[in-house]
Protein backbone atom coordinates (compact mmCIF):
# COMPACT_ATOMS: atom_id res chain seq x y z
CA UNK A 1 0.00 0.00 0.00
CA UNK A 2 1.42 3.20 -0.80
CA UNK A 3 1.69 6.19 1.57
CA UNK A 4 1.28 9.35 1.49
CA UNK A 5 3.53 11.28 3.99
CA UNK A 6 5.19 14.93 4.37
CA UNK A 7 7.74 15.58 6.55
CA UNK A 8 6.20 19.43 6.80
CA UNK A 9 3.95 18.60 9.66
CA UNK A 10 6.51 19.06 11.80
CA UNK A 11 5.93 22.92 11.24
CA UNK A 12 3.31 22.95 13.67
CA UNK A 13 4.86 22.06 17.01
CA UNK A 14 2.78 23.71 19.73
CA UNK A 15 3.63 23.81 23.11
CA UNK A 16 0.65 24.79 24.99
CA UNK A 17 -2.65 22.90 25.42
CA UNK A 18 -5.19 23.88 28.11
CA UNK A 19 -5.79 20.36 29.79
CA UNK A 20 -8.30 19.93 33.35
CA UNK A 21 -7.20 23.02 34.19
CA UNK A 22 -3.64 23.27 33.35
CA UNK A 23 -1.34 23.80 30.33
CA UNK A 24 0.28 20.98 28.99
CA UNK A 25 2.81 19.65 25.96
CA UNK A 26 0.00 19.05 23.62
CA UNK A 27 -1.02 15.39 22.74
CA UNK A 28 -1.22 16.07 19.35
CA UNK A 29 2.90 16.30 18.86
CA UNK A 30 5.20 15.93 15.79
CA UNK A 31 6.77 12.40 17.23
CA UNK A 32 3.43 10.73 16.27
CA UNK A 33 4.93 10.08 13.16
CA UNK A 34 7.98 8.90 14.00
CA UNK A 35 6.90 6.22 15.58
CA UNK A 36 4.31 5.62 12.60
CA UNK A 37 6.80 5.72 10.41
CA UNK A 38 9.17 3.72 12.50
CA UNK A 39 6.77 1.10 11.85
CA UNK A 40 5.51 1.39 8.80
CA UNK A 41 9.32 0.82 7.44
CA UNK A 42 9.55 -2.30 10.06
CA UNK A 43 6.80 -4.19 7.96
CA UNK A 44 8.13 -3.56 4.55
CA UNK A 45 5.93 -0.55 3.58
CA UNK A 46 8.45 1.52 1.66
CA UNK A 47 6.59 3.13 -0.66
CA UNK A 48 6.42 6.81 0.65
CA UNK A 49 5.62 9.48 -1.79
CA UNK A 50 5.36 13.19 -0.38
CA UNK A 51 2.84 15.19 -2.43
CA UNK A 52 3.01 18.03 -4.33
CA UNK A 53 1.08 21.43 -3.60
CA UNK A 54 -2.37 20.73 -4.31
CA UNK A 55 -3.83 24.12 -4.40
CA UNK A 56 -7.42 25.30 -2.94
CA UNK A 57 -9.83 24.58 -5.26
CA UNK A 58 -11.09 21.19 -3.28
CA UNK A 59 -10.93 23.07 -0.20
CA UNK A 60 -12.88 25.62 -1.02
CA UNK A 61 -15.51 23.28 -2.08
CA UNK A 62 -15.78 22.64 1.46
CA UNK A 63 -14.56 25.33 4.07
CA UNK A 64 -15.86 29.05 3.70
CA UNK A 65 -13.19 31.51 1.83
CA UNK A 66 -13.30 33.53 5.03
CA UNK A 67 -12.76 30.95 6.95
CA UNK A 68 -9.45 30.02 4.81
CA UNK A 69 -8.36 33.39 4.44
CA UNK A 70 -8.23 33.93 8.31
CA UNK A 71 -6.14 31.17 8.55
CA UNK A 72 -3.82 32.11 5.99
CA UNK A 73 -3.22 35.79 8.26
CA UNK A 74 -4.35 35.10 11.42
CA UNK A 75 -0.41 34.14 13.05
CA UNK A 76 1.38 36.94 10.97
CA UNK A 77 -1.76 39.41 12.59
CA UNK A 78 -0.95 37.81 15.40
CA UNK A 79 2.67 38.37 15.49
CA UNK A 80 2.37 42.07 14.89
CA UNK A 81 0.10 42.59 17.91
CA UNK A 82 3.16 41.45 20.13
CA UNK A 83 0.82 39.14 21.79
CA UNK A 84 2.37 35.64 23.06
CA UNK A 85 4.17 33.09 20.57
CA UNK A 86 0.74 30.88 19.93
CA UNK A 87 -2.51 32.44 18.77
CA UNK A 88 -4.90 31.10 21.94
CA UNK A 89 -8.87 31.60 22.09
CA UNK A 90 -10.72 32.85 25.03
CA UNK A 91 -14.24 33.83 24.29
CA UNK A 92 -16.83 32.09 21.72
CA UNK A 93 -20.18 33.53 20.41
CA UNK A 94 -22.27 31.12 23.14
CA UNK A 95 -25.44 30.56 22.60
CA UNK A 96 -26.69 33.30 24.60
CA UNK A 97 -25.26 36.04 22.08
CA UNK A 98 -24.77 37.00 18.33
CA UNK A 99 -23.19 34.62 16.19
CA UNK A 100 -23.98 36.88 12.74
CA UNK A 101 -21.12 39.18 13.14
CA UNK A 102 -17.20 39.06 12.66
CA UNK A 103 -15.96 40.98 14.96
CA UNK A 104 -12.52 42.96 14.23
CA UNK A 105 -10.45 42.26 17.31
CA UNK A 106 -8.65 39.12 16.58
CA UNK A 107 -8.99 36.98 19.55
CA UNK A 108 -12.87 37.37 19.31
CA UNK A 109 -11.87 36.15 15.46
CA UNK A 110 -10.11 33.19 16.95
CA UNK A 111 -13.47 32.75 19.06
CA UNK A 112 -15.63 33.11 16.24
CA UNK A 113 -13.71 30.69 13.92
CA UNK A 114 -12.61 27.90 16.32
CA UNK A 115 -14.88 25.32 18.53
CA UNK A 116 -12.40 24.39 21.24
CA UNK A 117 -9.40 25.49 23.49
CA UNK A 118 -7.15 22.70 23.10
CA UNK A 119 -6.01 23.99 19.91
CA UNK A 120 -3.79 27.22 19.53
CA UNK A 121 -2.11 28.50 16.33
CA UNK A 122 1.60 28.52 15.74
CA UNK A 123 4.04 30.24 13.01
CA UNK A 124 4.26 27.22 11.08
CA UNK A 125 0.95 25.61 11.79
CA UNK A 126 -0.98 26.92 8.59
CA UNK A 127 1.88 25.13 6.04
CA UNK A 128 1.66 22.40 7.91
CA UNK A 129 -2.45 21.83 7.61
CA UNK A 130 -1.83 22.79 4.13
CA UNK A 131 0.74 19.92 3.72
CA UNK A 132 -1.20 17.78 5.60
CA UNK A 133 -4.25 18.26 2.82
CA UNK A 134 -2.00 17.88 0.49
CA UNK A 135 -1.42 14.04 1.53
CA UNK A 136 -5.25 12.92 1.43
CA UNK A 137 -5.77 14.53 -1.60
CA UNK A 138 -2.90 13.08 -3.48
CA UNK A 139 -4.18 9.85 -2.06
CA UNK A 140 -7.08 10.47 -3.54
CA UNK A 141 -6.18 11.02 -7.24
CA UNK A 142 -4.37 8.11 -6.53
CA UNK A 143 -6.60 6.28 -6.07
CA UNK A 144 -9.40 7.30 -8.47
CA UNK A 145 -6.59 6.68 -11.35
CA UNK A 146 -5.36 3.73 -10.33
CA UNK A 147 -7.78 2.14 -7.94
CA UNK A 148 -5.41 1.39 -5.88
CA UNK A 149 -5.89 1.29 -2.08
CA UNK A 150 -3.50 4.16 -0.26
CA UNK A 151 -2.72 5.61 3.33
CA UNK A 152 -2.54 9.43 3.73
CA UNK A 153 -0.26 9.72 6.72
CA UNK A 154 -2.11 13.39 7.33
CA UNK A 155 -1.07 15.33 10.75
CA UNK A 156 -2.22 17.48 11.90
CA UNK A 157 -5.45 15.49 11.95
CA UNK A 158 -8.75 17.07 10.20
CA UNK A 159 -12.20 15.04 11.24
CA UNK A 160 -13.18 18.24 14.05
CA UNK A 161 -12.46 21.18 11.16
CA UNK A 162 -15.83 21.92 9.94
CA UNK A 163 -17.14 24.33 7.23
CA UNK A 164 -16.10 27.20 9.60
CA UNK A 165 -14.11 26.22 12.66
CA UNK A 166 -10.83 24.60 13.77
CA UNK A 167 -10.20 22.53 16.50
CA UNK A 168 -9.97 19.17 18.05
CA UNK A 169 -6.34 19.78 17.09
CA UNK A 170 -7.72 19.96 13.23
CA UNK A 171 -7.87 23.32 10.73
CA UNK A 172 -8.50 21.58 7.07
CA UNK A 173 -10.74 18.33 7.50
CA UNK A 174 -8.49 16.11 5.00
CA UNK A 175 -11.25 13.48 4.64
CA UNK A 176 -13.48 15.77 3.36
CA UNK A 177 -10.85 16.54 0.83
CA UNK A 178 -10.07 13.33 -0.12
CA UNK A 179 -13.93 12.18 -0.30
CA UNK A 180 -14.70 15.15 -2.83
CA UNK A 181 -11.34 14.59 -4.63
CA UNK A 182 -12.80 11.14 -5.44
CA UNK A 183 -16.25 12.92 -6.55
CA UNK A 184 -14.78 15.51 -8.82
CA UNK A 185 -13.23 12.31 -10.43
CA UNK A 186 -16.00 10.47 -11.14
CA UNK A 187 -17.04 8.86 -8.04
CA UNK A 188 -20.74 8.50 -7.65
CA UNK A 189 -21.17 7.90 -3.97
CA UNK A 190 -18.22 8.09 -1.19
CA UNK A 191 -19.06 6.87 2.07
CA UNK A 192 -16.74 8.33 4.98
CA UNK A 193 -16.31 6.06 7.96
CA UNK A 194 -14.60 7.79 11.04
CA UNK A 195 -13.14 5.09 13.65
CA UNK A 196 -11.80 7.68 15.84
CA UNK A 197 -12.94 7.42 19.15
CA UNK A 198 -14.19 11.03 19.21
CA UNK A 199 -17.11 12.17 16.68
CA UNK A 200 -15.91 13.34 13.36
CA UNK A 201 -18.18 16.79 13.88
CA UNK A 202 -16.27 18.71 10.63
CA UNK A 203 -17.27 16.14 8.39
CA UNK A 204 -20.46 15.64 9.66
CA UNK A 205 -21.30 19.06 9.18
CA UNK A 206 -19.71 19.73 5.76
CA UNK A 207 -21.80 16.89 4.01
CA UNK A 208 -25.22 17.05 6.54
CA UNK A 209 -27.36 18.25 3.71
CA UNK A 210 -25.73 16.24 0.77
CA UNK A 211 -26.35 12.75 -0.70
CA UNK A 212 -22.83 12.24 -2.44
CA UNK A 213 -21.22 11.73 0.93
CA UNK A 214 -22.17 8.80 3.48
CA UNK A 215 -20.94 9.84 6.96
CA UNK A 216 -20.97 7.18 9.43
CA UNK A 217 -19.00 7.41 12.70
CA UNK A 218 -18.59 5.58 15.65
CA UNK A 219 -17.16 7.22 19.04
CA UNK A 220 -16.98 7.97 22.94
CA UNK A 221 -20.97 9.07 23.65
CA UNK A 222 -21.00 12.64 23.34
CA UNK A 223 -22.89 13.11 26.36
CA UNK A 224 -19.61 11.96 28.23
CA UNK A 225 -17.20 12.93 25.22
CA UNK A 226 -15.14 15.65 23.44
CA UNK A 227 -16.84 17.13 21.23
CA UNK A 228 -20.11 17.16 23.38
CA UNK A 229 -22.44 19.06 21.36
CA UNK A 230 -22.62 16.84 18.21
CA UNK A 231 -22.80 13.51 17.14
CA UNK A 232 -26.32 11.95 19.25
CA UNK A 233 -27.67 9.12 17.29
CA UNK A 234 -30.61 11.13 16.01
CA UNK A 235 -28.59 13.20 13.58
CA UNK A 236 -29.47 11.68 10.63
CA UNK A 237 -29.03 14.05 7.83
CA UNK A 238 -30.98 17.32 6.21
CA UNK A 239 -32.65 18.24 3.29
CA UNK A 240 -31.68 16.28 0.60
CA UNK A 241 -28.88 14.82 2.88
CA UNK A 242 -31.61 12.86 4.61
CA UNK A 243 -30.82 9.31 5.74
CA UNK A 244 -26.99 9.70 5.12
CA UNK A 245 -25.75 10.80 7.99
CA UNK A 246 -25.15 7.08 10.92
CA UNK A 247 -23.86 7.96 14.54
CA UNK A 248 -22.83 5.43 16.93
CA UNK A 249 -22.34 6.94 20.19
CA UNK A 250 -20.91 4.31 23.02
CA UNK A 251 -20.26 4.57 26.12
CA UNK A 252 -16.97 4.82 27.86
CA UNK A 253 -15.27 1.27 29.05
CA UNK A 254 -16.50 -0.29 25.32
CA UNK A 255 -14.33 -3.32 24.35
CA UNK A 256 -13.52 -4.25 20.92
CA UNK A 257 -16.95 -6.91 20.61
CA UNK A 258 -19.76 -4.00 21.38
CA UNK A 259 -17.28 -1.73 19.19
CA UNK A 260 -17.27 -4.37 15.89
CA UNK A 261 -20.86 -4.84 16.19
CA UNK A 262 -21.34 -1.23 16.02
CA UNK A 263 -18.85 -1.62 12.96
CA UNK A 264 -20.92 -4.64 11.10
CA UNK A 265 -23.99 -1.99 11.46
CA UNK A 266 -22.15 0.83 10.01
CA UNK A 267 -20.66 -1.64 7.29
CA UNK A 268 -23.95 -3.08 6.34
CA UNK A 269 -24.86 0.61 5.77
CA UNK A 270 -21.95 1.58 3.75
CA UNK A 271 -22.98 -1.96 1.35
CA UNK A 272 -26.25 -0.58 1.33
CA UNK A 273 -25.70 2.86 0.06
CA UNK A 274 -23.53 1.24 -2.59
CA UNK A 275 -20.57 3.10 -2.17
CA UNK A 276 -17.89 3.74 -5.20
CA UNK A 277 -14.95 4.47 -2.59
CA UNK A 278 -14.66 4.60 1.37
CA UNK A 279 -12.40 7.03 3.23
CA UNK A 280 -11.53 5.57 6.34
CA UNK A 281 -11.20 8.73 9.23
CA UNK A 282 -8.56 6.21 10.78
CA UNK A 283 -8.05 7.52 14.72
CA UNK A 284 -6.57 4.82 16.54
CA UNK A 285 -7.36 6.81 19.87
CA UNK A 286 -10.06 3.95 20.45
CA UNK A 287 -6.72 2.06 22.32
CA UNK A 288 -7.37 0.64 25.86
CA UNK A 289 -4.20 3.42 26.95
CA UNK A 290 -5.21 6.21 24.87
CA UNK A 291 -4.79 8.81 27.89
CA UNK A 292 -7.61 11.23 26.26
CA UNK A 293 -10.43 8.63 25.25
CA UNK A 294 -11.97 5.81 27.38
CA UNK A 295 -12.63 2.36 24.60
CA UNK A 296 -10.78 -0.55 25.44
CA UNK A 297 -9.31 -1.96 21.90
CA UNK A 298 -6.16 -3.57 21.95
CA UNK A 299 -3.44 -4.09 19.88
CA UNK A 300 -4.55 -7.20 17.68
CA UNK A 301 -8.27 -5.92 17.81
CA UNK A 302 -6.70 -3.29 14.73
CA UNK A 303 -5.61 -6.02 12.94
CA UNK A 304 -9.21 -7.85 13.49
CA UNK A 305 -10.96 -4.76 12.15
CA UNK A 306 -8.63 -4.08 8.87
CA UNK A 307 -9.61 -7.25 7.87
CA UNK A 308 -13.26 -6.90 8.32
CA UNK A 309 -13.02 -3.32 6.27
CA UNK A 310 -10.93 -5.44 3.35
CA UNK A 311 -14.18 -7.67 3.46
CA UNK A 312 -15.83 -4.58 1.72
CA UNK A 313 -14.52 -4.85 -1.25
CA UNK A 314 -14.85 -1.23 -2.09
CA UNK A 315 -11.68 0.92 -3.24
CA UNK A 316 -10.41 2.70 0.49
CA UNK A 317 -7.99 5.22 1.33
CA UNK A 318 -7.36 5.57 5.55
CA UNK A 319 -6.77 8.89 6.47
CA UNK A 320 -4.80 9.59 9.98
CA UNK A 321 -6.52 11.10 12.60
CA UNK A 322 -6.06 11.17 16.25
CA UNK A 323 -4.92 8.45 18.52
CA UNK A 324 -2.39 9.67 21.27
CA UNK A 325 -0.76 6.30 23.36
CA UNK A 326 2.37 7.08 20.98
CA UNK A 327 4.46 4.54 22.48
CA UNK A 328 1.77 2.18 20.47
CA UNK A 329 0.51 4.60 17.86
CA UNK A 330 2.70 3.17 14.94
CA UNK A 331 2.10 -0.70 15.88
CA UNK A 332 -2.00 -0.04 16.26
CA UNK A 333 -1.88 2.28 12.85
CA UNK A 334 -0.18 -0.13 10.69
CA UNK A 335 -1.88 -3.08 12.09
CA UNK A 336 -5.06 -1.78 10.41
CA UNK A 337 -3.40 -1.24 7.53
CA UNK A 338 -1.98 -5.34 7.75
CA UNK A 339 -5.22 -6.62 8.52
CA UNK A 340 -6.69 -4.63 5.55
CA UNK A 341 -3.78 -5.81 3.36
CA UNK A 342 -4.10 -9.66 3.85
CA UNK A 343 -7.72 -10.34 3.15
C1 LIG B 1 -8.25 14.39 16.24
C2 LIG B 1 -8.56 14.17 17.69
O1 LIG B 1 -8.49 13.03 18.16
N1 LIG B 1 -8.86 15.25 18.44
C3 LIG B 1 -9.21 15.14 19.81
C4 LIG B 1 -9.24 16.47 20.49
C5 LIG B 1 -9.59 16.33 21.94
N2 LIG B 1 -9.18 17.48 22.70
C6 LIG B 1 -9.82 17.68 23.94
C7 LIG B 1 -9.47 16.59 24.90
C8 LIG B 1 -10.21 16.71 26.20
C9 LIG B 1 -10.09 15.38 26.88
N3 LIG B 1 -10.52 15.38 28.21
C10 LIG B 1 -10.71 14.01 28.62
C11 LIG B 1 -10.22 13.76 30.00
C12 LIG B 1 -10.13 12.29 30.21
N4 LIG B 1 -9.51 12.02 31.48
ZN1 LIG C 1 -9.78 11.52 18.38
Amino acid sequence: MRVYYSPKHALRDSKFELHDGQIIEPFERPSRMTYILNELSKRGYNDIVEPSDQGLDIVLKLHRPDYIEFLTNVYDEWKMLDKGDEAMTYIWPAATMRNDIIPRQIEARLGYYSLSSDTTITEGTWAAALASKDCAQAAALDLAQNGNDVFALCRPPGHHASSFQFGGYCFINNAAVAAQTLLDRGAKRVSILDVDFHHGNGTQEIFYNRSDVQFLSLHGDPLDCFPYFLGYSGEKGSGEGEGYNHNYPLAEGTHYTKWAEALEQACQEILAYKADAIVISLGVDTYEHDPISAFKLKSADFLDYGRRLAKLGIPTIFVMEGGYAIDDIGVNTVNVLDGFMQT
